[in-house]
């Protein structure tokens, strides 16, 4: 009987066979497993699989004793992380060298990034992790690279304004659509242990310096979903401020700064936590064990008295001053 396997499968089988890791293998396979249609044609391949699948979560079982060092894994640093995706030569590591002091290197011949390179984009009082990458292409994807995408906070796609827009745009979201990684309507993409497989992404559009009027128009066309477009030139340096601001919003993280009892708060060192965060969550990022004596605290800062008491579960806005007064 024929499997009529569906193009929602091959997609997935594809992930499956450019997984450059047993994790990202087992995320492919159960994928498969549940896009395939079921019926007696896939009984065999359904069989097949399930044992594949066993045999990698034996495996890495196994191997969780001795990592292997993976260089596609970016430690993260700073208030969050950004990592570039785009076709060779869109301009990704020109926007990295603009915004961060990171050693990269810019060319006019395709693949002149072989790494992920992460630089450190000021934006006001906070830093902010930017990772250069290799390229795309509809032929290759280094293995391992679906990792550095796994692991970040956002995915800045980067979209040469003056080149084929509509092959960039359909390289990119393939590889995105592909392995779950954008975060769409159906997919609330989550993994077999609910854990959450797609990041937030979005659009810079760059070299608007040599663009043709009506490009950035063009991309929005085809971009199927609801993103946001960034416009900038790295040549010009126009739309760069507008980025780094970007950068820090799509990060949805608030900065707070501490104050001790009678003395002034350290406005030069906030901490950056995930907006919705409380004032029991800042005591924990203050100081894990500490926080277990938190008794009250104070703010000074948008939508409240200067120096207000407030409840432990109180929600922390952008920019408060607090006190934490510990038991
Ligand atoms: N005119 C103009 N040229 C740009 C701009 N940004 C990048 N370029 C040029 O485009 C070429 C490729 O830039 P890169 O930043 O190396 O591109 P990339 O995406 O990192 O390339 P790969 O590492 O091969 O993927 C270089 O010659 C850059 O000088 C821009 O905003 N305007
Ligand atoms: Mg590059």
């Amino acid at each position: 009987m024929p499997a009529n396997l569906t193009p929602e499968y091959y997609k997935a089988e594809r992930w499956y066979k450019s997984a450059g890791t047993a994790e990202e293998k087992l995320l492919a396979l159960e994928h498969m497993l549940s896009v395939m249609p079921k019926h007696k044609g896939t009984d065999h391949l359904r069989a097949d699989l399930r044992r594949k699948l066993s045999k990698l979560k034996e495996e890495g079982e196994k191997q969780k004793a001795g990592k292997q060092v993976d260089v596609f894994h970016v430690p993260r640093s700073g208030a969050g992380q950004i990592v570039l995706i785009g076709t060779p030569n869109s301009g990704k590591s020109s926007i990295v060298a603009a915004l961060t002091n990171a050693k990269v290197n810019v060319a006019d011949f395709p693949f002149a990034t072989g790494a992920p390179t992460p630089g450190m984009v000021r934006f006001e009082d906070v830093q902010l992790q930017l990772v250069d990458m290799p390229p795309l292409t509809a032929e290759f994807v280094a293995p391992g690279q679906v990792g550095t995408y796994r692991n970040c906070d956002v995915i800045g796609v980067v979209i040469d304004l003056s080149g084929d827009i509509k092959e960039q745009v359909e390289i990119c979201f393939d590889f995105l659509e592909s392995r779950r990684l954008l975060l769409d309507e159906q997919t609330g993409a989550v993994d077999e242990g609910g854990n959450r497989l797609g990041r937030k992404t979005f659009f810079i559009c760059t070299k608007s310096d040599i663009a043709d009027d009506g490009a950035l128009e063009k991309l929005r066309k085809l971009c199927r979903g609801n993103f946001d477009f960034v416009e900038v030139s790295a040549k010009s340096g126009s739309g760069m401020d507008k980025l780094a601001k970007t950068l820090f919003d799509k990060l949805e993280v608030i900065r707070v700064y501490s104050k001790p009892p009678g003395k002034d708060a350290d406005m030069n060192e906030p901490f950056t936590l995930p907006a919705g965060s409380t004032v029991t969550d800042l005591a924990r990022a203050v100081h894990r064990i500490l926080a277990e004596k938190l008794k009250s605290a104070r703010i000074w800062g948008s939508g409240v008295y200067d120096g207000q008491n407030v409840q432990l579960d109180h929600i922390l806005q952008d920019k408060d001053v607090i006190e934490l007064y510990f038991g």
